[in-house]
């Protein structure tokens, strides 16, 4: 792959530089004539091209046939929790209006999808007595899919812990539940679906839950508490990813995905690089770097001291479990240099004028998709790397033709798909990219605020519509290629 882009990338600028050099030459296509892609910029064949999406946040039908409440329900339910008081309650009622999603999806040309399950369609109770009804959404969901060639990529938890489980992540009891699960419902669908995700997001659901309250369960602990918390996380992935294994024929695929904190070097030198790397590995201590070398590094431990998570024996070896992909969710990254500080490098923050999308949090920097790749795999050299989450929030607006013009996600996507290509093209194991999101949804805390769709739906009367980034993305897939 590196040879061949090397080579065409030659050709290119050689090609370019004759014109101007010759100062007569003119492309061979009229000026006005539809023009191919730059070859530079294609992606591989057999690249995998999706967009995602997670239960709670378009699925609706919160209370329907047996479905049990989620930390997320009770959350949104709150008052003062969400924006206006949103809820999950009806979202983009994706319960019932799945068939219409699979069609959004297929005239993408997608070849595959992200979806999560709710844990507690599935056992309302978080453990004990399955709820047939909940497994069976999901096989009807798998089955259109299926029946539209779009394979199904399946997160098992997408942040929605059932509620009636006690104490929710601050009980070890809660990582069991949760291999439990794992195990039934990937016996029940993995002769169709044969790529799992255990857990997304490590952070969201630990820390901003139980540490910053901004997510459910809205608690503010302690450290030493919340460092038990993300263990549990962590050792429910590992548990789930041997039930998996235990529960599925040969071949299935599992990973996660994970939104590993991204770190860019300021120039690329070898001193920024490696300082970007250092910065990846002890960042990400409590969560990736865990899974991926099967302990906690000394760094995090002694910056832990007396608040580090206990662990039991055989912790340490299910967390380390072997993945065959590394999901990555990439947003916004840090700037990194290196500096003589005893862990080796300094975070540059971004200046107040750093062009941000409507999250205030979704800074710029679209160069964060390569180095989020290079990192993990110069570090831990993973089988395989999807990008399982990118794309921004936009305020959209429906003009007087009825359309959405968000001329400001293209350029969002056109940017980071380039940087994307940029790993690809340089030999980095990347399988394919799923575009966050298929359509607007409960954006979490910000309610329906936020819109991160390239389909824009109206929450009154739930009508969805492409926005211009769904026609763009629909010409890159068909394209497979940056456009
Ligand atoms: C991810 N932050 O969440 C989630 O996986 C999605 O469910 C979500 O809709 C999407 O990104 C867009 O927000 C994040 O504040 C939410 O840094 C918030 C943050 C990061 C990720």
């Amino acid at each position: 792959m590196k040879g061949i882009t090397r080579r065409l990338f030659g050709k290119t600028v050689a090609a370019s530089a004759a014109a101007v050099i010759s100062g007569v030459s003119f492309p061979e296509v009229a000026f006005g004539q539809p023009q191919p892609a730059p070859s530079i910029l294609k992606y591989p064949s057999g690249f995998l091209w999706g967009c995602a999406t997670a239960a709670y946040q378009i699925e609706g039908g919160a209370r329907e046939d047996g479905r049990g409440p989620s930390l997320w329900d009770v959350f949104s339910h709150t008052p003062g929790k969400t924006h206006d008081g949103d809820t999950g309650d009806v979202a983009d009622d994706s319960y019932h209006l799945y068939k219409e999603d699979v069609k959004l999806l297929k005239a993408l040309g997608v070849s595959t999808y992200r979806l999560s399950m709710s844990w507690s369609r599935i056992f309302p109770n978080g453990t004990g007595e399955p709820n047939p009804k909940g497994l069976d959404y999901y096989s009807r969901v798998v089955d259109e899919l299926l029946a539209n060639n779009i394979t199904p990529y399946i997160t098992l938890f997408h942040w929605d812990t059932p509620a009636a489980l006690p104490g929710g992540w601050q009980s070890r009891d809660t990582s069991k539940a949760f291999a439990d699960y794992a195990a039934y419902t990937t016996k029940h669908l993995g002769d169709r679906v044969k790529h799992w995700m255990t857990t997304n997001e490590f952070h969201c659901f630990t820390n901003l839950g139980y540490r910053d309250g901004q997510f459910a369960p809205g608690l503010k602990l302690g450290p030493a508490p919340v460092s038990q918390i993300r263990h549990h996380a962590i050792l429910a992935h590992g548990l789930a990813v041997q039930a998996i294994r235990a529960s599925t024929p040969s071949g299935t695929q599992v990973g996660l995905a994970e939104n590993a904190n991204v770190f860019v070097p300021v120039i690329e030198t070898k001193e920024h690089i490696e300082a970007a790397r250092r910065a990846t590995r002890l960042d990400n201590a409590p969560f990736l770097t865990a899974l991926m070398e099967g302990k906690y590094i000394d760094a995090y431990l002694e910056q832990e001291g007396a608040n580090a998570p206990k662990v039991e024996a055989g912790d340490m070896a299910a967390i380390g479990s072997r993945l065959d992909f590394v999901g990555l969710n990439v947003y916004t990254p840090s700037f990194v240099r290196a500096d003589d500080s005893r862990q080796g490098y300094a975070i540059v923050p971004f200046p107040a004028s750093q062009p941000k999308m409507a999250s205030p949090w979704i800074l710029l920097a679209p160069e964060c998709l390569y180095w989020a790749v290079r990192n993990v795999c110069d570090l831990w050299k993973p089988q395989g790397i999807f990008i399982t989450e990118n794309g921004c929030s936009s305020d959209d607006v429906i003009n007087s033709a009825g359309h959405i013009d968000d001329v400001d996600r293209v350029m969002y996507l056109r940017n980071h798909l380039t940087h994307l290509h940029r790993a690809v093209s340089e030999g980095y194991p990347v399988k394919g990219y799923f575009l966050w999101s298929l359509m607007d949804n409960f954006e979490w805390a910000d309610g329906y605020s936020k819109r991160f769709g390239i389909h824009y739906v109206d929450f009154k009367t739930l009508k969805r519509t492409p926005k211009l980034s769904a026609e763009w993305y629909r010409e890159a897939i068909a394209r497979n290629s940056v456009v």
